[in-house]
Order: C-alpha cells, then sequence, then structure tokens
C-alpha cells in the first residue's frame, strides 16, 4: 500500500515534469519560428495647409498606425513602429490631437487627411517615412473662421464696456503677424468677440477650434450667440494654461453645439486679472494668439 502510494506520487511527478516540458518546448518552438518585424521610423508628421486654409501651424502629437486594416497602436511622434508584415502592405496612418489639449484625450483629428500607402516592407529593415498631411479638401470641409492677423482684424467685437482693453495686432505671431490681449491692474478685463456672426451645426457633424496662443495668464474661449428664442446667451467653452512658448490649440466644439442648438454663433476671448492676482502684486497679463480657424464640414 505504501509502495503503491508512493509510486503514484511518482506518476503524478513525471507526469507533471514532461507536461512542463512539453510546454516549455511548445513555446520555445513559439519563439524560435517567431517573425521578425518590418519597421517604419515617423520622425514626423506636419500639415501643408492648401492656399484656402490659412497657414500649416499644426500640433499631430500621435499616430494611429493601421496595417491591413488591423490597428497596431497609436504611437507618440516621433515613433518608431514594428509592423510583422513583409512585402507590399497597405499602410493608413492617421494624424493624432489631444482634444482641448488634454493628453488624457486623444483622438484622430477628423479634418486632417490620413496618409493611406501600399508601402514594401522587408523583415528587420526601418523605413524612414516623415509624414506630411493636409486639410480635407474644400468641397469636404470649410473655415466659419480663419483669423491669422496678417490681413486685419475681425476680433473687434468690444463686449467688456472697457475701451481701453482691445486686440491689437503685433509683428510677432505664431507666424507673421499676430493678435495681443493685454490687460492691466486698472483695466483688467477683456471680453472680445469677432465681427460677424456664423451659423454651426448641431446633429453631432465634428467642428473644431483651433488656435496657436502663448500666454502668461489663463484665458479662456467662449461663445456668443442667440438661443432659438432669439434670448442672447454667451457660454464658457475652454480655459488655457499659461504657456510659454507658441503652442497649438484643438477645441472640440460639437458637444456644445449638440447641447445648446443656437441660431447663430460669436467666437469671443476673454482674459482677466482676477482680484487675487492683482492683491498679489500683477500688474499685467498678456495673451498671445494666431491662427484661430473654426472648422466643420460643409
Ligand atoms: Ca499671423
Amino acid at each position: 500500500m505504501h509502495n503503491l502510494g508512493n509510486s503514484k506520487k511518482m506518476q503524478k511527478v513525471i507526469s507533471l515534469s514532461l507536461l512542463l516540458s512539453l510546454f516549455v518546448s511548445f513555446f520555445w518552438g513559439c519563439n524560435k519560428e517567431e517573425p521578425i518585424p518590418s519597421y517604419i521610423y515617423i520622425p514626423s508628421f506636419t500639415v501643408e495647409a492648401q492656399p484656402d486654409f490659412g497657414t500649416s501651424t499644426s500640433k499631430i502629437t500621435e499616430a494611429w498606425v493601421y496595417a491591413n486594416n488591423d490597428l497596431l497602436g497609436v504611437f507618440p511622434i516621433p515613433a518608431t513602429v514594428p509592423i510583422l508584415a513583409t512585402g507590399e502592405t497597405d499602410i493608413r496612418i492617421f494624424p493624432g490631437i489631444h482634444e482641448a489639449g488634454i493628453l488624457a484625450r486623444p483622438t484622430i483629428y477628423p479634418f486632417y487627411e490620413p496618409i493611406i500607402m501600399n508601402h514594401v516592407l522587408t523583415a528587420g529593415k526601418i523605413d524612414t517615412l516623415p509624414l506630411v498631411t493636409q486639410y480635407l479638401s474644400s468641397d469636404k470641409i470649410e473655415l466659419a473662421l480663419n483669423i491669422t492677423f496678417d490681413i486685419g482684424n475681425v476680433l473687434t467685437d468690444d463686449l467688456d464696456e472697457d475701451s481701453a482693453t482691445l486686440v491689437t495686432i503685433v509683428p510677432e505671431g505664431a507666424e507673421g503677424a499676430g493678435g495681443l490681449l493685454l490687460v492691466t491692474d486698472t483695466s483688467s478685463n477683456l471680453s472680445v468677440g469677432n465681427n460677424s456672426l456664423f451659423s454651426l451645426p448641431a446633429n453631432g457633424s465634428q467642428v473644431y477650434i483651433e488656435m496657436d496662443y502663448r500666454n502668461d495668464t489663463k484665458f479662456s474661449v467662449w461663445m456668443r450667440g442667440h438661443q432659438s428664442t432669439g434670448q442672447g446667451d454667451i457660454r464658457p467653452i475652454s480655459t488655457i494654461n499659461e504657456q510659454e512658448d507658441w503652442n497649438k490649440i484643438y477645441i472640440p466644439l460639437t458637444p456644445f453645439l449638440q447641447s445648446n442648438k443656437w441660431v447663430d454663433y460669436q467666437f469671443v476671448l476673454n482674459l482677466k486679472l482676477t482680484d487675487d492676482e492683482i492683491a498679489n502684486g500683477k500688474t499685467e497679463a498678456k495673451v498671445y494668439i494666431d491662427n484661430i480657424k473654426l472648422l466643420r464640414y460643409k
């Protein structure tokens, strides 16, 4: 009885070790046959704007890479992308941005063309592909606003009732001339709108504001307009933190439009030195802006 018990135990040990060795050799075998990936290296992902679409500043932060219709991943630029394929491969790369500059909200920017190519891949080889995209064509999208400050200023509707605060044109924009919002401890509030009303879709179709900026104090983007009852309204859209160097932001407007469904809209910027900031010795605040675009589908 005793012996039998031992031999059963031994059998168990043997079968376990057999199983283990089979297990190991199975995966070892897999490792040995694992294919060598091909690689693409994306050093940069930029935009070349068509003449109708103003200047070409952009901030594409990621590449969303598909090979033969499979999403391989979302790769921060510059990116090395391993692809388990060789020979002619259908590669599609979508330009990625961060909604409203928020890291946790990466998304494909719908108004830039994806890069679509039939690329010949070689195992173990790295192909360097600097990518240049462009806006969707002008028969698909349009700019409800395109403010470059290079041919004057349309941010002229003074909403703050202080004639000392306004947007001035300065030579040092992101590209060419730019706009400057300046407030001081004596004239501490600036609210300014563009000089025309426009309509925007409320059916869930994507709408974005693009803007280049650098600022030493927080400022806000607002929308002003009329409700269907004809009543005027104004709502905050996004508050933008201090940024020492020129930066670009892509602000999605779609959720706001869907929940408000106004008849018309006006683009508004607000800069305000708070009482606290003034009490702490801050005497002025500056926001530089350029290349404000409001993009929508036609
Ligand atoms: Ca400019």
